[in-house]
């Protein structure tokens, strides 16, 4: 790969991410991860944390055979926080937040990976751009339990902001994003929807992310 990720591709990339680890799953995560790819995920982000989280060589394991179904997939592997392990890994990019390592310091050390960074507010948005962040990820926008430390929900009204305020990076919304809700969230000013429950706790993985897949599809085709 040459140079960094084009935003018009990063667009295409954030439209249906999903974000998990082991813990997230109730049946065998590799299989989860299958049936996600099959219904038309477009990128992975591995988020190994919570109490029963792998660590050490089963959790370098695990991501590397998430990494390894991304590949063949031909979708973005990306890691969450861990810019040692993205490293080592060699993924396509990292996501981080605003309590992380700077985002300066890992565009350095990721040289032209992708860079996400999670911001709350206008004011974040614009330093996570100067400091070479790719995509910026908002929420959470409802109320979500895939994250205890969350903040509270504050519906859309900060992908309205985003907009309104002229930040012209490729955003994607995170927290208790539903099939029913991805019309609202695109509408706002999202160009994708990162989820982690609504999939991975569907009775059926891949049933979920075709039917998001083809909302998203819905809303960005009648624009
Ligand atoms: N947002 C995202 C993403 N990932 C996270 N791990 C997080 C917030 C805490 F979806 F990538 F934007
Ligand atoms: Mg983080």
């Amino acid at each position: 790969m040459t140079g960094r990720v084009e935003p018009g591709r990063m667009r295409q990339h954030l439209r249906m991410y999903l974000v998990i680890g082991s813990v997230n799953c109730t049946t065998k995560p590799s299989w989860v991860v299958q049936e996600a790819l099959a219904g038309g995920t477009t990128m992975i982000q591995f988020r190994e944390k919570g109490e029963s989280a792998l660590s050490g060589e089963a959790m370098l394991q695990f991501a590397q055979q998430m990494q390894a179904q991304c590949r063949q997939a031909g979708v973005p592997f990306i890691v969450n926080d861990d810019v040692e392990l993205a490293l080592k890994l060699d993924a396509d990019g990292i996501h981080i937040g605003q309590d992380d390592e700077s985002a300066a310091s890992v565009r350095e050390r990721m040289g032209n990976r992708i860079l996400g960074v999670s911001v709350h507010t206008v004011e974040q948005a614009r330093r996570a751009i100067l400091a070479g962040a790719d995509y910026l990820g908002i929420g959470p926008i409802y109320p979500t339990s895939s994250k205890s430390d969350a903040k509270a929900a504050r519906g859309t009204v900060v992908l309205h902001e985003m907009r309104a305020a002229g930040i012209p990076l490729p955003i994607v919304a995170i927290g208790g994003i539903t099939v029913e809700r991805v019309q609202e969230v695109m509408e706002a000013g999202a160009d994708g929807v990162a989820v982690i429950s609504a999939v991975t706790g569907a009775p059926s993985v891949r049933k979920a992310v075709e039917d998001m897949v083809g909302k998203i599809a819905g809303v960005t085709e009648a624009t």
